[in-house]
């Protein structure tokens, strides 16, 4: 619930402007909770339309994206990019290819990611982008065609120091290649930092492919650390998804001495009770591009069960949900709580519900927020940037160490937000308030109205 009017006023508008963006309008009202105190002690945020300006995008372009398949047959997809906020650096985030893509979804990804990138302490500007195009079931030429299609029409509106768009769902190493290839021809330069994401050998970073799974262990075990002295280490852990974020987090959490015993896709689930075997995961997933299904009928022991909310009836003490949004909702949440589950900490972006924080956070477990929780894949693009600019690449320890500290100080820097603005331990809050702060004060700062 919104109490302060002037906040109220602007989410007000945000709904009657865009009535159908549901997923935008949760993203919003989320942030817009928590920023009451701040907005009582800054006036100068209210006559200077801060709030108003802070969530009307920049600018939105929407284009047409034709492509052949492998029959010649045409097809067209649509393409997006959401230039959010340039306000404390170049627009960055990344591009979704997934069928359920639209202005709203996307809307919610590039808010998120101001505040998220924000957090990182890097100077980088919010923005999302994607297509409703399905990379599922595509040969390798028609996922090349359609990244050319699509870049055709989006490099006139990026540039190292405008636009920098990376992966997301359904957007890998394969798809980053494919998009760099055709900026590259297009334009007749080679601009790697453009494009983050992108193969070692064409001004890739180290640790980029890890960075969003590890990045999202390192801050919940400094969460452990500090509000519970505790660990990962003898710890059952749940992981929703089995793309990008959830092997790498399953790869972690592992090192960190914990035991991984559930992964999912969005057909169903595998529980494996001795854990997760990752080498055969990564065969199936990175190598095969299979199904997570396949599984239980190489490992004896593990079984796969179908619909991919079950995974959150299998008890564990820190539960990961690294697939999608709002997978988890008040219901799911009262059944991860009465398990017992002692942390929940987001690597998808906004997978919990509204209800669902509510329930952990009255039942006191510890939340980790995605702006923060998975900010390290963001952070580790920054530090791709950094080595573009200065044509030089680190070794992956230097890269991970650097991680591991934005992951330390962004966890502190919630934490103490929390504290300050006399809410401590709701992390939620805390990365609201410690993520805005900056960017609205670089606003005023700018004169940006
Ligand atoms: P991938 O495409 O590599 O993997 C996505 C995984 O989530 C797959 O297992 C997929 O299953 C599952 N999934 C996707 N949509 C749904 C759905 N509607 N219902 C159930 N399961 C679904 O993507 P990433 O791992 O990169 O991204 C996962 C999440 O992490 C997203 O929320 C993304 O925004 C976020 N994220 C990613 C970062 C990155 O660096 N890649 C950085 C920060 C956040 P299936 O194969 O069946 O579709
Ligand atoms: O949601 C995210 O932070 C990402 N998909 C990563 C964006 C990026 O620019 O690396």
């Amino acid at each position: 619930m919104i109490q302060n009017e002037y906040l109220q006023r602007v989410y007000t508008q945000v709904v009657t402007r865009d009535p159908d963006q549901r997923e935008f309008h949760q993203a919003v009202l989320e942030v817009l909770e928590s920023l009451e105190p701040i907005v009582v002690q800054h006036p100068e945020y209210e006559s200077r339309g801060i709030l108003e300006t802070f969530v009307e995008p920049e600018r939105m372009i929407c284009f047409r994206v034709p492509w052949a398949d492998d029959h010649g047959q045409i097809h067209v997809n649509r393409g997006y990019r959401i230039q959010f906020s340039s306000t404390i650096g170049p627009y960055k985030g990344g591009l979704r290819f997934h069928p359920t893509v639209n202005l709203s979804i996307l809307k919610f990804l590039a808010f998120e990611q101001i505040l998220k990138n924000s957090l990182t302490g890097l100077p980088m500007g919010g923005a999302k982008g994607g297509s409703d195009f399905d990379p599922k079931g595509k040969s390798d030429g028609e996922v090349m065609r359609f990244c050319q299609s699509f870049m055709t029409e989006l490099n006139r509106h990026i540039g190292q120091f405008v636009d920098v768009p990376a992966g997301d769902i359904g957007v890998g190493a394969r798809e980053i290649g494919y998009l760099f290839g055709q900026y590259r021809r297009v334009r007749g330069s080679f601009d790697a930092g453009v494009l983050t994401g992108k193969g070692l050998a064409f001004g890739g970073s180290l640790a980029r492919t890890e960075a969003t799974g590890y990045g999202l262990c390192y801050l919940t075990q400094e969460m452990l650390k500090v509000l519970r002295s505790d660990s990962f280490e003898g710890k059952t852990v749940v992981i929703s998804g089995s793309g990008n974020v959830a092997i790498f987090a399953t790869e972690k959490a592992a090192q960190l001495g914990a035991k991984v015993v559930a992964l999912s896709d969005s057909d169903g689930y595998i529980h494996d009770p001795d854990g997760i075997k990752l080498d055969v995961v990564k065969d199936i997933k990175l190598n095969r591009r299979g199904r997570i299904k396949e599984y239980a009928a190489e490992v004896p022991g593990s079984t796969y069960t179908e619909g991919f909310r079950g995974i959150w009836t299998i008890p564990c003490d820190i539960a990961l949900p690294c697939a999608t949004q709002n997978e988890i909702d008040g219901e799911t949440a009262k059944i991860i709580v009465k398990n017992g589950t002692m942390a929940v900490a987001e690597g998808a972006n906004m997978p919990c519900r509204p209800e669902a924080i509510h329930e952990f956070q009255a039942a006191g477990l510890l939340f980790a927020p995605a702006k923060a929780a998975n900010a390290g894949g963001v952070a580790t693009s920054g530090l791709e940037m950094s080595q573009n600019s200065i044509r030089y690449t680190w070794s992956f320890e230097e890269v991970d160490s650097k991680l591991q500290t934005i992951m330390v100080n962004i966890f502190h820097n919630i934490y103490d937000a929390s504290c300050a603005y006399n809410m401590p331990g709701d992390l939620a809050a805390g990365a609201n308030l410690a993520g805005f702060q900056k960017v609205a004060d670089v606003m005023l700062a700018q004169g940006v109205i």
